[in-house]
């Protein structure tokens, strides 16, 4: 496809075809995926999340900047998922101009995502847009999101570094960010550290993680990956030497302050993944989940394009009245396309 080659050599136009061809889940789309796919497999993924306001856009902003500056001059793409359309509100309008400053740079793409609408799903559209940028060659991709569901779990899962970003004064207990969330940082960020209360959500954060680690220090380490990931891990990697600790940060990102910091721990945790061998099985189980969900997805659409819908419907019927379980329903219903797709025998 010449909109591949045209996007290989790094033209911004078939770059932007391509998202979107991507994003709407075009046959075309599908087919740039299949094609890029051999050369993905390179970018850093970054994923942004914490409370709505908290200062994710900013600092993706100030980021970027930050890791162009960088001596090697790293390619910086930016998928924000904005949390509602992108015609409701002031903060997305700032976002955008604050945003479209960064676009002169050549280095820079940044991408809106609507979250509303996406087909398919919010993280599997988002992972998609992230191979585009990989095989573009972009060495980063920032994904900011906001911090409110299992949706934007699954959007950090995917990438290799999760920041979670927090803001003083939110209240000293666990309910200013989720313990979830918590959970799946692997580095935190206090923002808006102009504020008062900045130092003691900081020491707060610490004790949290650190409490989170101590009782059992090495299982909780590997808590924090997928199941897919603590496999064989102690036998090619000591235990100390697996075991990250989540720095905790301030900063003050519409001040540019302590954003060198923030990109020194990016590259150290980059380093952390790559020296232990978790970088490679963070992209094999992402490759996995990939593959799973695509599986289940055509399974269950090709089960319904098979089934007739009266059929479908006596079975919840039936399910209502209390005349069937749920599981006789499913088993009914996988029966009776089993059965409908059995060749037809000649006599
Ligand atoms: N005082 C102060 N304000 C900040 C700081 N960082 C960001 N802000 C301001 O906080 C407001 C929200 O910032 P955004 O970057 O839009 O926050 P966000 O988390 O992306 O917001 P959503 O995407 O809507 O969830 C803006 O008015 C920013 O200028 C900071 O370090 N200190
Ligand atoms: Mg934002």
């Amino acid at each position: 496809m010449a909109l591949i080659n045209d996007l290989r050599k790094g033209s911004r136009f078939a770059l932007s075809r391509v998202l979107s061809q991507v994003e709407n889940n075009t046959p075309a789309g599908l087919q740039a995926l299949d094609e890029l796919f051999p050369f993905t497999g390179k970018a850093h993924k970054i994923g942004i999340t914490g409370p709505p306001g908290s200062g994710k856009s900013t600092l993706v902003n100030a980021l970027t900047k930050q890791l162009r500056l960088h001596d090697r001059e790293p390619r910086v793409a930016v998928i924000a998922v904005d949390p509602t359309s992108p015609f409701s509100g002031g903060a997305i309008l700032g976002d955008r101009v604050r945003m479209l400053e960064l676009q002169n740079d050549r280095g820079i793409f940044i991408r809106s995502m609507a979250s509303r609408g996406a087909l398919g799903g919010l993280s599997s559209q988002t992972e998609a847009l992230s191979q585009v940028f990989d095989a573009a060659g972009f060495d980063f991709v920032l994904i900011e999101t906001v911090g409110a569901g299992q949706s934007e779990v699954d959007i950090v899962n995917l990438a290799h570094t999760t920041i979670v970003v927090d803001v003083p004064g939110l209240g000293d207990d666990i309910q200013s960010i989720k313990a979830g969330i918590l959970e799946i940082a692997d580095i935190l960020v206090v923002n808006k550290a102009d504020r008062p209360g900045a130092d003691q959500s900081r020491r707060y954060l610490k004790a949290m993680i650190e409490m989170g680690f101590r009782p059992l220090a090495s299982s909780a380490g590997k808590h924090r990956m997928a199941p897919a990931l603590q496999k064989d891990e102690t036998e090619t990697i000591g235990e100390q030497e697996a075991l990250w600790l989540p720095p905790v940060l301030k900063t003050i990102a519409s001040q540019f302050e302590g954003i060198e910091q923030l990109v020194t721990e990016i590259l150290n945790h980059q380093h952390f993944l790559k020296s232990t061998g978790r970088w490679k099985q963070k992209e094999t189980w992402t490759l996995r989940e990939i593959v799973r969900k695509r599986i289940a997805g055509t399974l269950e659409r090709d089960f319904f394009q098979q089934l007739p819908a009266e059929v479908f419907e006596a079975q919840m019927e039936a399910l209502i009245a209390r005349k069937v379980s749920p599981t006789t329903a499913v088993k009914n219903l996988l029966t009776y396309n089993q059965k409908s797709s059995k060749p037809q025998l000649s006599e």
